[in-house]
């Protein structure tokens, strides 16, 4: 089921009793952040939070600020309007055993197809509520200052954008790519770009300053939160998250002409940003309290230029906040693992189950679970992980045998150290490390680790006998299951 607008969204939360309606004023300066990191760090990820009067320097706006819309298991499904993740992904099963591809490009092709035959793909049109207001720039009556951006941390460079879809296109291609960066205000009509050096984003920008040409960007902020999911969903370069969002909502998004520059965006959108990088200027960006819990330092990053606002009469400003995990980008990253997981056991059948524990805040600590048939299997599903799209900055792998449970941290940390011998069962590696880790020497670069926690076999060496993990009878359980029924004395 689509939303309507992003509204219908928060509507669909609240009627299901996960919004909490926030009237008296919050400063969107700390206070917004410092309420939402304890409802996220609440059980399950708390509820949706609705900032009815979120305040800009001590004025009340009149635009509400949403957080946590998606910081829930449930909440995350609703997004997607379906009951459950699983859903998703069965459907992504279903594509691709239509006719099994032999290997992982022909995969994303076939989903490509798949996707396109189940009427996904996004329909023009010629207007949409995104233009019931329309700001040029030379209006100067309305700039990014009027928007509710949050100053997350104390000792962030300034305001943040930190819900943006981001809209581009290859010059060379014409293709078009949406992803979450973030954006830092730097004035009324300028803003820092973070997209990070291994996203593609960065690469169409690289291409436009290797032509030496402007690059028109448009922001859009709202609308249905299945654009929004596709945004930050690890699509390989070249799959459309428009017909990726179409094909999760099950309704082709409309997309509609900006007013200043030559790009589309979905029309249910709440604002559109649209604007230009020149390409080659750049300028400071951050601090920014990050995923990684920590502050990631002062950067130089692509300058966006507003050319124009346009926006929904009734907008709301949908907004998160990063930090410390766990947080809201926690269950948005385990749906993406979830619908993604057909597609790694495509190509890696042995593959049992996948979970990014939060702590590893996504790319630091991955968990694996694989049916293990021969020797060293489990090196080479970390090494097939590490050359795969966003895997590639996967710190730390441990493979587990199939009966783990990876989305229990507990026993694999149990598996981990009874079943390793150290320096036998470990391997270390080379590859481009997420451009916000600080733990490397050099930026972008570093190695990582992968820990084999399968049981060990013969042909790998181990000639003691396996021992057998402690389990119960059945039979005992059942008659224990009766007994506890009835009182006990
Ligand atoms: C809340 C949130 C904020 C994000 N901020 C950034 C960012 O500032 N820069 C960046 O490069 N990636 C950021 N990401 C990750 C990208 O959105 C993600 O890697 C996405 O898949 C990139 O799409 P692309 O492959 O089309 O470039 C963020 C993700 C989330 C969930
Ligand atoms: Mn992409």
């Amino acid at each position: 089921m689509a939303y309507a607008s992003f509204t219908d969204f928060t509507n669909a939360l609240d009627k299901a009793g996960e919004l909490k309606r926030i009237g008296v004023p919050v400063a969107t300066e700390l206070e917004i952040t410092e309420i939402a990191d304890r409802e996220m760090k609440s059980p399950g990820g708390g509820k949706a939070l609705l900032f009815e009067k979120p305040t800009i320097d001590g004025r009340v706006s009149p635009v509400p600020v949403a957080v946590n819309t998606m910081g829930s298991r449930r909440r995350m499904a609703m997004a997607l309007g379906i009951e459950s993740i699983d859903e998703l992904a069965e459907q992504m099963r279903l594509i691709l055993k239509a006719k099994p591809p032999t290997g992982m490009r022909e995969a994303w092709t076939l989903l490509r197809q798949g996707i396109d035959l189940l009427h996904a793909r996004p329909r023009h049109v010629s207007d949409g509520p995104c233009k019931e207001v329309v700001h040029l720039l030379k209006d100067e009556a309305f700039s990014l200052a009027d928007l509710p951006v949050l100053k997350c941390w104390p000792q962030d460079g300034g305001r943040f954008v930190t819900f943006p879809v981001v809209h581009t296109r290859d010059p060379d291609t014409g293709e078009r790519n949406v992803g979450m960066y973030r954006m830092q205000i730097y004035d009324g009509c300028t803003a820092g770009m973070h997209w990070q050096v291994h996203k593609v984003g960065a690469r169409h920008g690289k291409r436009y300053y290797e032509r030496g040409e402007r690059m028109p960007v448009a922001v859009t902020l709202g609308g249905d939160p299945a654009m929004t999911f596709a945004a930050t969903a690890p699509l390989p370069d070249g799959l459309d998250e428009v017909l990726f969002a179409g094909f999760v909502r099950k309704k082709s998004v409309e997309l509609v002409k900006c007013e200043t520059v030559d790009l589309e965006v979905p029309a249910d959108s709440d604002y559109v940003l649209e604007g230009y990088v020149q390409p080659g200027e750049t300028r400071p960006e951050g601090p920014f309290g990050d995923h990684t819990g920590f502050y990631t330092p002062v950067e130089d990053y692509p300058v966006f230029h507003v050319t124009a606002i346009t926006h929904r009469k009734a907008p709301i400003y949908p907004a998160t906040i990063v930090g410390i995990p766990p947080m809201e980008d926690f269950y948005m990253g385990s749906a993406s693992v979830r619908v993604f997981l057909p597609v790694f056991r495509m190509n890696f059948p042995e593959i049992v189950d996948m979970a990014l524990p939060a702590e590893g805040v996504f790319h630091n600590l991955v968990f694996v679970s694989i049916r293990k048939q021969y020797a060293w299997q489990a090196y080479k599903i970390m090494h097939g992980l590490w050359g795969m799209g966003q895997m590639m900055f996967s710190k730390y792998i441990i493979v587990v045998d199939e009966d783990c449970d990876v989305h229990n941290t507990s026993e694999v940390l149990f598996r981990l150290c009874a079943n390793t011998d150290p320096q036998r069962d470990s391997t270390f590696i080379k590859n481009p490390c997420d451009a916000l880790d600080h733990a490397q020497t050099i930026p972008t670069i570093g190695t990582h680790m992968g820990i084999d926690a399968t049981r060990k076999l013969p042909t790998e060496g181990y000639t003691r006998t396996w021992p057998e993990l402690l389990k119960m009878d059945p039979a005992i359980k059942e008659r224990v299951d009766a007994l506890l029924k009835r009182p006990l004395s």
